[in-house]
């Protein structure tokens, strides 16, 4: 961050803390905020992140989300808790600013938020065998029973058109048209790609239009590192990253989940053959999605779940791919072309997908 690095102690200190800050350092590595763990002298830890406010133009609309999700949850806790078998579930809980109230600090036109840490607990970044996938998906059914009922018209919308994949295709074409790049082959291969796979854009919106799938409020990134599992059982216990909370369909979540979980080299791995969606870890991943949720899907929703997870790796293929064109402006990147691979490596899931169809519809077929 170089010679205007923000003073982070500082900021954290001007949240309302139960003891004096004794190390700021960085912590996971999400593509779009800056995340970084707080310890204290009291030995209590806590989460503090700026927000990328050229993703979320209005941070205090997510705080305002964060803080309806947080005292929904808070009401909710002593029932899910009960129905959630292994007992402990938690949300983070928004820390305010000392002085102000607000759940946010600014600082050099830099927004700034902290919040609890689900202390005791680990995140993976790739899915190393089915029982974490099975909780990985439990989490994700969890936290869909427990926001069911958040009153989501109080709910900001933060991101205009997530997950509206016909849109992120729509900002391809005009960005193909904007820029002038010369494409490489592994460019040309993924402009191919994605012309192969245009009227599949449309596949959930559609369901949508017509009253197939309905509007439910959604988590918008259920990956599976933002998916804390107990350090020591290996229990799912909480889902973070809540910036994305909002109506939506749960299979962007589900699609989201599934392309995640069961890419055993990771979304982060070379763009190889090697590049493959696991069927034990996708009936592992819908087990424990359907153990904790499945009184909530319909027939209807269930027919749809192939689609789901097709299309959201195609979507998130063509995000990174069309941020790649466009000069990596959204996604942050560690290298030239990093967006580039990332593409490649959600378009040969997405292919992989493919190739397994029936495969994939036997194992919701056999979980109905
Ligand atoms: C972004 O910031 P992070 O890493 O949690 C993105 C998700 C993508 C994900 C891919 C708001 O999430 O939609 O699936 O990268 N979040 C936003 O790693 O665009
Ligand atoms: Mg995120």
């Amino acid at each position: 961050m170089g010679a205007s690095a923000p003073d982070l102690e500082a900021i954290a200190g001007r949240f309302d803390l139960p003891a004096a800050v004794t190390a700021v350092t960085p912590l996971g590595n999400g593509n779009v905020n800056d995340t970084y763990r707080v310890d204290t002298a009291s030995g209590e830890r806590f989460v503090l992140q700026r927000l990328n406010t050229q993703v979320f133009p209005q941070p205090e609309l997510v705080m305002g989300n964060l803080q309806l999700l947080s005292d929904h949850a808070e009401r909710r806790r002593n029932g899910l808790g009960a129905g959630s078998g292994e007992g402990r579930w938690e949300l983070p809980r928004v820390i305010p600013n000392r002085h102000s109230g607000n759940p946010w600090v600014t600082a050099n036109d830099q927004f700034w938020r902290l919040i609890s840490f689900v202390d005791g607990a680990v995140t993976v970044d790739a899915i190393a065998n089915p029982e974490q996938a099975h909780q990985v998906g439990r989490g994700l059914g969890l936290f869909h029973s427990l926001i069911s009922d958040l009153p989501t018209d109080q709910l900001a919308d933060t991101l205009p058109g997530f997950h509206i994949t016909p849109g992120y295709l729509d900002a391809y074409d005009q960005t193909l048209k904007r820029v002038e790049i010369q494409l490489c082959e592994a460019g040309q291969w993924c402009t191919e790609f994605v012309e192969q796979r245009r009227q599949l854009a449309p596949v959930l919106e559609a369901a949508k239009a017509d009253g197939r799938l309905r509007l439910r409020p959604i988590h918008g990134d259920p990956k599976v590192n933002n998916v804390m599992l107990c350090a020591s059982t290996g229990v799912a216990v909480s889902l973070v990253d809540l910036d994305t909370v909002k109506p939506g369909l749960v299979h962007y979540d589900i699609g989201d989940c599934l392309r995640s979980a069961c890419n055993p080299l990771g979304e982060e791995a070379e763009p190889t053959e090697a590049i493959h969606f696991d069927l034990d870890l996708c009936r592992a991943v819908l087990e424990g999605y359907l153990g904790a949720a499945r009184d909530s899907l319909s027939d209807t929703d269930l027919d749809h779940i192939f689609d789901a997870a097709r299309v959201i790796s195609f979507e998130l293929g063509l995000r990174f791919f069309s941020d790649h064109l466009a000069g990596d402006v959204y996604f942050r990147t560690q290298r030239p072309g990093h967006n580039l691979d990332r593409a490649r490596v959600q378009f040969k899931l997405t292919e992989s997908i493919e190739a397994q169809e029936q495969d994939i519809r036997a194992i919701v077929e056999g979980l109905r």
